[in-house]
């Protein structure tokens, strides 16, 4: 008991600490004086508990927390149910025999709760927290506190509330050695150097965050998964992660390599068929389980981008999934076979292959052979979270076997935590999409949380990837992304602005201005991303072969990851109706027909489903290759206005995540002008076809680095080429200090300078991307002179993704406030340092506050 108290104290302290982040959503800020008033009488002075569950406790402490936070008041804690008005929670049965006089709901659903407001005559009032079990308990008070976060009043409370469906899990694909794949956000809060990290803090504290919202279950390895997981030795490691998340419901998973059977087990074989095989899978998941019987089960990435699979011996995904599942069926546990199963090496030149087959390839004819603790978890569209795809034709293809939809929080082809994408959006529509899979709507949120074909179980599995910054996911403006998928999972029926909403009150601020901005910055912030990425269904059109970031048009092409967009001189995108591909055909016929036809085909998913010319006209009246260059611009503009909108805060929110979420933006409101120039010039040289509104291509203001005087620095042809402006080319240098100058010839005034350089980051081996890091020697410097007075100077320390010049480094300084005479020379200087060349591409000069 004491224990807990310096814990809820050591929390207490943090929520009122300075704001980075950490405290997420639970903040606990204080109301504002309007706000609070009206919960001076609602929230009784006392909170009881009625059962010393760990859940339980959990529970009532973050009442504690909650109302000392955010009405400065402190409740009295009180041992058992006594005469006077209180906070009471416990389960249906525990709330039962305590007061037996008042009315409560028959029954509460697992994980569900009651929340309920009582006066008796005399004025004695209880606050009710009942739960379907203990873990419902913890999630309603949960609900109590983020009402009174948003101000909601309690008066008239009596709220039942039940998650959607079971499965409401995270996983995480994080390494044992403590780095991330695909994560943003620092190292492994889980892992380090091949063990459990010494500091379980953060771990608990990410349990409390997943319990705020609902989610039950957390896979605490990659995917692309370590044997040693499920070594008997590695037990103990396991455990304290279980340990630290218990407290918050929150399960652990693990994720399981195929051939573990082989490569720990001493077998010369992991054939799913062999008996020895099936034992040790038992033998294995027995001795887990003996030592952590609460194990949410396993996951397995099989099959794919190299991870071995039962192919390997002419056997089938649902002989895979259960040798495994029958493992772990004695334990209740449930096992997650992931649907992301497709073979990278695919023939490009072959017009009929097409990798969005593959998950219905692989696994529709198999439906009811999967034992019935096996889960397909199927990732939102056909690809690979994409910045936009449509909807995965195996939801709802599958009748007789579990599935659960698997999103990805971490942003990895949307901007990596360093731009702006709030996924909500994406996420919903694909939930609300009707796969018409049986008679009356059938969306994919219905699908997944099987209760259209009665599976057993099913739901929502999101790809988080939180790490130790102090932020959790890298960017303050990421951590949406988690909330809005948790909010989700619980409830997908929520709008997208009513979580956004909530998150933005409880994250920053109340005041309806901050609401409004922030909102609607969040809100259109999916569109922007697409706009000056990858519109029409093209797919995101990043590096996919390295990092998965910066633009490359034709990574895509030619390889065969599949990816592929088949732009060529006369037309762009995949055919994937009967003629082409067939993919369509995976759809039910309603679905599959309104894809098919470039009449319903809607605009945004057109190149994902036909090849059209770069003239087709689109619904919206536009060409295609029209469209594609005003897209660009409008992107590239909007994140512009996203810097403005934010300023606007200034004062509103406080100075330290004011300042981080300005610097974000600024740096995407350059790499958007960046995406624009280079996708918008990649297509008119594919096309020849200019833009009508005689944009692309043409920068008065515009002058190229390698046209400058140069001093020491070298051109350099740029990969790719759409990456750096004035076909391809930038300058280098390879001495010890360069220059680049002009004779300003304009009229006088005060301008902005804009500055295209390339940000290094020669912590990365050089092919960007995966792999281990080689000896840092940056950060290369830059210094900007006017008429021999410098004006600015800087270092290069973004940690862009990418060791080279390219599309992942090209970004932009803006010097403001500059005044320049006709005459005047504008010098730009380099100094490198080891592998950092201090490239430049091009100046911009802008007036000032343009
Ligand atoms: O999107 C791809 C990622 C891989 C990832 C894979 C998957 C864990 O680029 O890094 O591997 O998806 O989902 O398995």
């Amino acid at each position: 008991m004491m224990l807990r108290f310096v814990f809820a104290g050591l929390l207490i302290c943090c929520v009122v600490r300075a704001e980075t982040g950490r405290s997420a959503w639970l903040r606990y800020a204080p109301l504002d004086t309007a706000a609070a008033r009206q919960y001076i009488f609602e929230v009784p002075a006392a909170v009881t508990v009625l059962s010393s569950s760990t859940l339980e406790l959990s529970a009532r402490d973050e009442v504690v927390l909650g109302v000392h936070g955010m009405l400065g008041k402190d409740l009295r804690v009180e041992p058992t149910a006594s005469k006077g008005s209180a906070i009471l929670l416990g389960t249906l049965a525990e709330i039962h025999a305590a007061l037996p006089t008042i009315a409560l709901p028959k029954t509460l659903e697992a994980d569900g709760f009651w929340l309920k407001y009582i006066m008796f005559v005399g004025g004695t009032r209880y606050l009710i927290i009942a739960g379907g079990d203990e873990r419902g308990v913890l999630y309603g008070s949960f609900a109590l506190m983020r009402k009174i976060a948003l101000g909601e009043s309690l008066a008239a409370l009596d709220e039942k509330q039940a998650p959607y469906a079971p499965v409401r899990w995270v996983d995480e694909w994080d390494n044992l050695n403590g780095t991330i794949e695909r994560g943003y956000g620092g190292a492994s809060i889980f892992w380090d150097a091949g063990n459990a990290r010494a500091d379980m803090t953060r771990v608990s504290e990410y349990g409390r965050m997943l319990a705020s919202i609902g989610i039950n279950g957390c896979a605490i390895s990659n995917v692309n998964a370590d044997p040693k997981i499920l070594s008997p030795d590695f037990i103990p490691q396991i455990a304290k992660i279980a340990d630290a998340l218990r407290p918050w419901g929150v399960h652990v998973a693990l994720a399981v390599s195929f051939d573990s059977p082989k490569k720990i087990g001493g077998l010369d074989t992991f054939d799913p068929a062999d008996p020895k095989v099936a034992e040790w899978w038992k033998a294995a998941t027995d001795g887990i389980y003996k030592a952590i019987p609460d194990i949410g089960g396993f996951v397995l990435k099989a099959d794919s981008e190299g991870r071995l699979g039962p192919s390997a011996y002419g056997r089938s995904h649902a002989d895979a999934a259960n040798v495994v599942a029958r493992a772990l069926k004695p334990h209740n546990g449930l096992f997650f076979y992931r649907g992301f199963v497709y073979d990278n090496h695919m023939d490009w030149n072959n017009p009929k292959n097409d990798r969005a087959r593959a998950a219905w390839d692989n696994f529709h004819a198999l439906d009811g052979q999967f034992d019935d603790n096996v889960i397909i978890q199927i990732k939102n569209g056909p690809i690979d979270f994409q910045v936009r795809e449509p909807a995965s034709p195996l939801f709802g293809a599958l009748e007789k076997t579990n599935q659960a939809i698997e999103v990805q929080i971490t942003q990895e082809y949307n901007g990596q935590a360093r731009f702006l994408m709030y996924e909500v959006p994406m996420w919903k529509e694909t939930l609300e999409f009707d796969m018409h899979a049986a008679p009356g709507p059938t969306p994919v949120k219905v699908l997944a949380a099987g209760k259209v074909f009665h599976q057993k179980t099913g739901g929502f599995v999101g790809v988080s990837n939180v790490g130790l910054d102090e932020n959790w996911l890298g960017n303050h403006m990421s951590q949406a992304n988690l909330y809005g998928y948790g909010r989700l999972a619980w409830n997908p029926d929520l709008t997208v602005k009513q979580i956004t909403d909530e998150w933005t009150k409880q994250t920053f601020s109340a005041n309806p201005k901050v609401v409004d901005t922030i909102g609607a910055m969040q809100m259109s912030s999916w569109r922007t991303y697409e706009n000056y990425t990858g519109p029409l269904g093209l797919q995101t059109l990043t590096d996919i072969v390295g990092n998965h970031y910066g633009v490359s048009v034709e990574a895509s092409e030619n390889n065969g990851w599949g990816q592929w967009h088949r732009a060529d001189a006369q037309g762009v995108g995949m055919d994937r109706t009967p003629a082409g591909t067939g993919y369509t055909t995976q759809y039910r016929p309603a679905v599959g027909k309104m894809f098919e036809q470039l009449e319903t085909c809607p605009d945004d998913l057109l190149l994902f489903f036909h090849h059209v010319p770069y003239t087709y006209v689109l619904h919206s009246g536009k060409t295609v290759i029209q469209s594609i260059y005003d897209s660009h611009y409008l992107g590239a503009d909007e994140v512009t206005r996203y810097v403005e909108d934010w300023k606007s805060l200034k004062g509103l929110v406080d100075d330290e995540r004011y300042a981080s979420v300005l610097k974000m933006l600024e740096y995407q409101a350059g790499q958007a002008v960046l995406w624009r120039d280079a996708v918008s010039n990649w297509f008119l040289r594919a096309s020849g076809i200019a833009d009508t509104k005689g944009r692309v291509g043409n920068y008065p203001n515009r002058f190229e680095a390698e046209k400058m005087k140069l001093d020491g620095y070298t051109e350099v042809a740029v990969k790719p080429w759409e990456a750096a402006s004035g076909d391809g080319k930038a300058v280098q240098c390879a001495v010890e200090e360069c220059a680049v100058s002009m004779n300003y010839a304009g009229a006088a005034g005060k301008f902005a300078l804009h500055v295209r350089y390339f940000d290094q980051n020669s912590s990365l081996p050089v092919p960007g991307g995966r792999g281990g890091p080689a000896a840092p020697s940056g950060p290369a410097k830059f210094r900007v002179l006017v008429a021999g007075k410098v004006v600015d100077e800087w270092t290069a320390t973004h940690p862009a993704p990418s060791a080279r010049l390219d599309g992942s480094t090209s970004t932009r300084h803006i010097v403001s406030g500059v005044v320049l005479k006709p005459g005047d020379e504008i010098r730009i200087e380099g100094v490198p340092t080891g592998r950092e060349v201090a490239g430049l591409d091009y100046l911009e000069i802008w007036p000032d506050g343009k």
